[in-house]
């Protein structure tokens, strides 16, 4: 594509947004939540799932009026593409596997045709379109956002109240004591090398130690394009040394200076500031497994994620030029580890997490929906009869494991637990590796209908 075609995609892009006809869908969520089978799952249910039983509560599909989506061809070169094929061959090869986390951002727009069901449309036109644009990135770099409301002192400072935290400090405590040896004149290429490496290691540990989710900066973690890039030189000094000036201190607020001029805002601006809808997903029961302290954790994450977007309605002129999120579904994600039964008290420890971030934010004006799915659904679900009595259970393979289990993997609670709960009833959820799944049929899923009504049924009218 060339720099002319490249302008006439942005132009029309420009005119689908303003006859109301393009959508940007932001799927949010931290590393590991189910961002990427999320998006290739929502992509399989448009292009292949035109059948009525798939997709029973997605009206548009249940009403016949469904024509079938296709992946645009056109996509600025610069763009990197979202993998969707690959991830597909990940999911389709003998044993199937997961597609891998993701390591950059890339995008996929779809191009969905469909008869309008009333109104002038349904009148005149024997069909519409609806464009719907998709990004996926590393859950890593969402929680960079959070960053931009705060200076280097502030980070820091936040960053060494968390790592005191009884769950994290064991891990922090030779960082701390690197820091505390560390010379302050020293701004040597070595000194900051050898400071960043510690840092990113000790992130590392944080992230391979489940049940923590604040992980700052990302690029840290996943740098990308950025790998080696000098303002990644970053690292949070301790708080006893950021209250006197010193040449360390200035050379590493420049770097944070710099990695949210570069970094962070330039990536809030391509990805975040435009989205029209936005599905926030949560791994509850992963943070269940992981105890309390994960919980908690996992609330606070969510919490400063949310407070980045903008949420409410729009006119016109505000879709074209300052967009907001007007629409939300809030998605308790791998709904398939547990039995069906469990759902309901899914969904609500689901709200409860979300209670007091959802206060913290300008959400409020946003329409609002929360539901547990499983975007790609690992388990079938059944009964076993024991002395007489029927039990939920589910049936499938564990991550890892060669033969089937079936199994109750046990209740959901409805609200969250408090600490000495975790102490007496650890959790164990298991993981599960996708079923065996054919080419010609849709990715099995639990609610991705009753997800693509909320985000876009409005929308296929
Ligand atoms: N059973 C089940 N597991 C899922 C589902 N979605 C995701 N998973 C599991 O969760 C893991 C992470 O999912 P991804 O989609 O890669 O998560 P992500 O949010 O893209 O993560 P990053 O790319 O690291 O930010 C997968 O490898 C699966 O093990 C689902 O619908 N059902
Ligand atoms: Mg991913």
């Amino acid at each position: 594509m060339s720099w002319l075609d490249d302008i006439q995609y942005q132009g029309r892009q420009l005119g689908n947004r303003a006859l109301d006809r393009h959508i940007r869908l932001g799927v949010t969520g931290l590393s590991g939540a189910g961002k990427t089978a999320f998006i290739t799952s929502l992509i399989h249910q448009l292009t292949l799932g035109d059948q009525p039983t798939h997709l029973p509560f997605f009206s548009v599909v249940q009403q016949g009026r469904y024509l079938g989506g296709r992946l645009a061809t056109m996509q600025p070169l610069a763009l990197p593409r979202f993998p969707y094929e690959h991830n597909l061959q990940y999911l389709l090869q003998q044993p199937p596997q997961w597609p891998p986390s993701t390591t950059g951002w890339s995008q996929l727009n779809l191009t969905l045709r469909y008869k309008p069901g009333s109104g002038m449309r349904a009148r005149l036109q024997n069909h519409s379109e609806l464009q719907l644009e998709l990004v996926d990135y590393p859950g890593e770099w969402l929680l960079d956002l959070p960053m931009l409301q705060q200076d280097y002192q502030q980070w820091s400072e936040f960053c060494w109240q968390l790592f005191r935290q009884p769950h994290r400090q064991a891990l922090s405590k030779p960082f701390a004591e690197l820091l505390q040896q560390t010379d302050l004149n020293d701004i040597s290429e070595l000194q900051l090398q050898h400071l960043t490496e510690a840092y990113s290691a000790l992130l590392q540990q944080f992230c391979e130690h489940a049940g923590t989710y604040l992980h700052q900066p990302g690029r840290l973690l996943v740098p990308g394009e950025l790998a080696g890039a000098p303002m990644l030189q970053l690292f949070p000094l301790l708080p006893e040394q950021i209250v006197t000036a010193s040449p360390l201190l200035q050379r590493v607020t420049a770097h944070y200076q710099s990695y949210c001029n570069y970094v962070i805002k330039p990536f809030y601006k391509q990805h975040f500031s435009r989205l029209d809808r936005q599905v926030v997903l949560v791994d509850c029961l992963s943070a269940l497994n992981a105890g309390h302290a994960a919980m908690q954790e996992l609330q606070q994450a969510l919490g400063l994620i949310m407070q980045s977007f903008r949420y409410g309605p729009t006119s016109l002129l505000g879709r074209l030029f300052k967009p907001q999120i007007t629409k939300v579904l809030f998605a308790a994600s791998k709904a398939d580890h547990v039995t069906p039964e469990q759902h309901k008290a899914l969904t609500l420890l689901l709200q409860q997490l979300l209670q007091q971030p959802i206060k913290h934010s300008h959400y409020a004006a946003a329409h609002s929906e929360a539901m547990a799915l499983a975007a790609i659904r690992a388990s079938t679900t059944g009964f076993v009869e024991q002395q007489g009595q029927k039990y939920p259970c589910i049936s499938g393979r564990e991550l890892g494991a060669i033969a089937p289990v079936t199994l109750f993997p046990g209740d959901v609670p409805a609200s969250l637990p408090d600490a000495a709960l975790f102490q007496c009833h650890p959790f164990q959820f298991p993981a599960l590796a996708p079923l065996a799944l054919s080419m010609q049929q849709p990715l099995p899923h639990v609610r991705m209908d009753h997800a693509l009504e909320f985000l876009l049924g409005d929308k296929l009218q």
